[in-house]
């Protein structure tokens, strides 16, 4: 069995903690059962929420037994952790829409078939919407101290801008599923981002207060945040956040998001969030460090991602519009893969071709003015298909039309607008 907190501190994960002597013995021992916990808050996770479900990945490859936790009950109370200001109160059918993506999205990469240590699925609306409110206060509520609650990062940073009872009660949901967890699966150890350190413990401290004499084990872990050598937050684009979900962030943007990775991120994320052995990781950390231009680091990042999230064919597809993309290739691609590789670019529709060169540039928005577009083509900066075309006068009815319908025109180095024709 691979010693998975060895691991995980190799990787650098590790980041809160319970006294690791005693968790590590115990994971020597015998498997253990953990859980991770995702509210619906949205309709797709995105690569922010992606290291701790891969973590619960990195604990069953090692043999234990992980618990992927849907909020459907507390994604409707909303946890104030990490949040400045109060959340709007989602409805009830959209949550539990959301609920259903996200489910089927953490499905993805965990084991449920395994003879040995299958993971597990849950809801916390089993439980937590059968709660009676008398039962709630007399036989949990009375296991929290109001002074031990207001101390908790959660709600002393929101003391001023102000916090409802509604968020303020969130902790003790959490802490209620921590301990049904460990009541119904023997559960002993939770895992989050370091936002979640405050609700964890919590959960450990009620584990510890329900069960007075038999002195039960239960660990709290959390994992660093994600930081950008920048400074720049992770997971966010020009275009938004880099989604989990194929038809909000295609598999060629998030293959181009990795492959974008800044040279002092790559080895760090390399270790984060790829199945990559230590060795090999080295080996390209390396390779980084003594030919940076060979990018060797990054493709592999974004190999391993993008297989890791949208499989193998959605990869190679991604890299063939890469390739594709900045050179003459571009016309090899399908009217699929175009509008993959072009789905955050500026796009026009044309009815018909019966416009000349400059007007056509003017109409599609690649430039704003007939004196600016015959500048541009006489300076050799417009493109068609990849092609400098230099010719004022040209036909557009002779520009090739990729897959019987797009034109790409580029002006510069990278700035592409997509050209439809219906
Ligand atoms: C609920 C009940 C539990 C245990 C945990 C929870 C959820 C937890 C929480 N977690 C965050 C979250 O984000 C939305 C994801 C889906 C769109 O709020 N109270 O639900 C994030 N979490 C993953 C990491 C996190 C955290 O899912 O822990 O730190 C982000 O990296 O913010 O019994």
């Amino acid at each position: 069995m691979l010693d998975v907190l060895q691991d995980l501190q190799y990787r650098g994960l590790v980041y809160q903690h319970t006294d690791l002597e005693t968790l590590s013995a115990r994971l020597r021992k015998s498997p253990l059962t953990l859980y991770c916990g995702f509210d619906p808050t949205a309709d797709s996770l995105h690569i922010g929420h992606l290291l701790p479900v891969l973590v619960l990945r990195r604990f069953q490859l090692a043999g234990h037994r992980p618990i992927a936790l849907v909020g459907g009950g507390t994604g409707l109370i909303g946890d104030p952790s990490g949040k400045t200001t109060e959340r709007a109160l989602n409805a009830q059918d959209l949550v539990a829409n959301w609920g259903q993506n996200i489910r089927r999205q953490l499905e993805q990469f965990l084991d449920f078939d395994s003879q040995e240590n299958p993971a597990i699925m849950a809801d916390n609306y089993t439980w937590l919407s059968s709660l009676q409110v008398i039962d709630f206060l007399r036989d949990i509520g009375r296991h929290f101290s109001i002074g031990t609650m207001l101390a908790k990062d959660s709600v002393e940073s929101r003391m001023n801008r102000g916090i409802s009872y509604t968020e303020f009660s969130y902790m003790i949901l959490q802490s209620y599923d921590y301990m049904k967890l460990h009541e119904t699966y023997q559960c002993e150890l939770q895992i989050g981002g370091q936002d979640q350190w405050g609700n964890i413990t919590a959960g450990i401290d009620l584990i510890r207060r329900m069960s007075v004499n038999e002195n039960k084990e239960a660990h709290a872990l959390t994992l660093p945040l994600v930081t950008k050598s920048d400074g720049t937050k992770f997971g966010k684009t020009e275009s938004g956040a880099i989604w989990l979900d194929a038809t909000k962030t295609s598999p060629y943007q998030f293959y181009q998001f990795w492959l974008n990775t800044d040279d002092r991120d790559v080895v760090k994320f390399l270790k984060f969030f790829t199945f990559l052995p230590p060795a090999d990781i080295d080996a390209l950390a390396e390779e980084v460090a003594l030919q940076p231009e060979k990018r060797a680091a990054h493709q592999a990042l974004a190999r391993e991602m993008t297989a890791l999230v949208h499989g193998s064919e959605a990869l190679q597809r991604a890299r063939k519009i890469s390739q594709a993309l900045f050179s003459e290739d571009l016309k090899e691609l399908s009217p699929e893969e175009i509008e993959e590789g072009f789905m955050d670019v500026p796009a026009a529709t044309f009815q018909d071709d019966c416009l000349n060169f400059v007007d056509f540039l003017v109409r599609s928005g690649v430039v704003t003015s007939k004196r600016q577009a015959r500048e541009a083509i006489a300076a050799g900066s417009i493109y068609v298909n990849n092609v400098r075309n230099t010719d004022a006068d040209a036909d557009i009815s002779s520009f090739e039309r990729i897959g019987g319908t797009y034109v790409v025109i580029r002006r510069g180095k990278k700035n592409y607008h997509l050209i439809r024709f219906v």
